[in-house]
């Protein structure tokens, strides 16, 4: 199927979420739009629809004595919204009888591709209706009026004016927000580790509000990996709660501490919790020393850069003087010190938040697509560059 504008075919498609919203909305285009929904639709005023102006509401009827009442809306020449309940059956039928009128569904993802006249900003459509949170919704909006588009654009327009070196300059500061604006539609990766019972559950229920992860006074009792969306300062994570970790030989638990291990190597950050009860009695000055003591009898490879060192249960025991080092107290029971602890979450994976005018690729084909174009224009391969950045643009590619 060709994309959009290009051919004269009419489809329709439900623009409202499956859910049980009260009403749904049906969208039809193309040239046989409101010839379609005629041969279904009796209006009230008795004039057929395309004697009705355009942008009113219109009421009447659909189909036979077993139809619905309903409204439907002649948006432009060609294009007719049908809105009518919301419940499956009312949906099916509506979209069922387009079908023998000879309409194509589609669906709402297809629908945005055919209809924009650029692709970033259907890849906006899409990213803003996955965008978990008012911060991230915001940043996308961006992107869909247009800066991501508007800054490509000027990079093309600068080609033959301004050096290729500045011209890679010009591309790094856009990709230099690639994982951060892949993050848009994709939570940042929390995970909470450390010995048993440590307290690890009982912070991932401290943290999202509600009891998600199992609380038991015995060692090993989460042995799958246990999630929690939940948003830090406006930005999505995903928290993970990982099997007590700890050397087992039995094939269950083992293949739940494997499980635990790839979770730690995909985090972007890691809360490694520390028992401030059972620290005490330790020589250890510091803490990375205790966690390095720690994850090698686990044979756990941690990247410190992006852990954070947690001292829980200070509601037992105060932190032991002796303990120095980089670390948070806090008490997952009684909620003390967790709002730093949070506060350090956010800006630890995002330390540098973009201007609101920042241009920022946020779909895994815009950054390929940019770091490509980026090469070309380092290795002088301009034309080749060029086609790059018409194909990030363009709805046909
Ligand atoms: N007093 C106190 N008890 C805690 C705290 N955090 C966890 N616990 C208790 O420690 C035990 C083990 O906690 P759990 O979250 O299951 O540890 P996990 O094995 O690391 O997941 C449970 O009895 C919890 O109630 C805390 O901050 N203060
Ligand atoms: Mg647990």
């Amino acid at each position: 199927m060709s994309g959009q504008n290009g051919d004269c075919e009419t489809r329709a498609c439900l623009l409202t979420a499956p859910s049980r919203g009260a009403i749904a909305v049906i969208a039809v285009a193309g040239p046989a739009a409101v010839a379609a929904v005629d041969g279904h639709f009796r209006a009230a005023n008795g004039r057929e629809l395309s004697q009705q102006p355009i942008s009113t509401i219109v009421y009447g009827h659909w189909g036979d004595m077993q139809g619905e009442d309903l409204v439907v809306c002649r948006r432009a020449e060609q294009e007719v919204e049908v809105q009518c309940h919301g419940g499956s059956q009312s949906i099916d039928r509506v979209l069922s009888q387009l079908i023998a009128s000879g309409c194509e569904v589609v669906d709402w993802h297809e629908w945005i591709a055919q209809r924009s006249q650029c692709a970033i900003r259907a890849e906006a459509s899409t990213a803003l209706a996955n965008a978990m949170t008012l911060r991230t919704a915001t940043i996308l909006l961006e992107q869909y009026y247009g800066t991501l588009r508007r800054e490509i654009e000027a990079v093309q327009q600068s080609l033959g004016k301004k050096s290729l070196a500045k011209t890679c300059e010009r591309i790094d500061a856009m990709l230099c927000w690639s994982e951060f604006g892949l993050h848009l539609t994709n939570p940042w990766q929390v995970v909470i580790a450390g010995r048993p019972n440590v307290g690890k559950s009982s912070l991932i229920n401290a943290l999202v509000g509600y009891e998600r992860a199992i609380v038991v006074d015995q060692p090993g009792t989460t042995r799958d990996v246990v999630t929690a969306i939940t948003a830090f300062e406006g930005w999505p994570v995903q928290l993970s709660d990982t099997a007590g970790l700890r050397s087992a030989s039995d094939e269950l638990e083992l293949s739940g501490i494997a499980l635990a291990k790839d979770r730690l190597r995909r985090a972007d950050l890691v809360v490694w919790l520390l028992d401030a009860t059972a620290v005490t009695a330790k020589k250890i000055s510091t803490v990375e020393e205790l966690v390095a003591l720690q994850t090698q009898e686990l044979e756990i490879e941690l990247d410190l850069s992006r852990t954070i060192v947690v001292l829980n249960k200070i509601d037992l025991a105060p932190p032991p003087a002796s303990l120095s080092g980089n670390f948070f107290s806090l008490s997952a029971i009684s909620g003390a010190g967790l709002d730093k602890l949070v506060a350090e979450v956010a800006e630890r994976l995002v330390p540098q938040v973009p201007h609101s005018s920042a241009a920022i690729p946020f779909s895994p084909r815009q950054v390929a697509l940019l770091g490509e174009a980026r090469n070309c224009f380092l290795r002088e391969e301009t034309s080749a560059g060029e086609k790059l950045l018409i194909q990030l643009l363009n709805c046909d590619n």
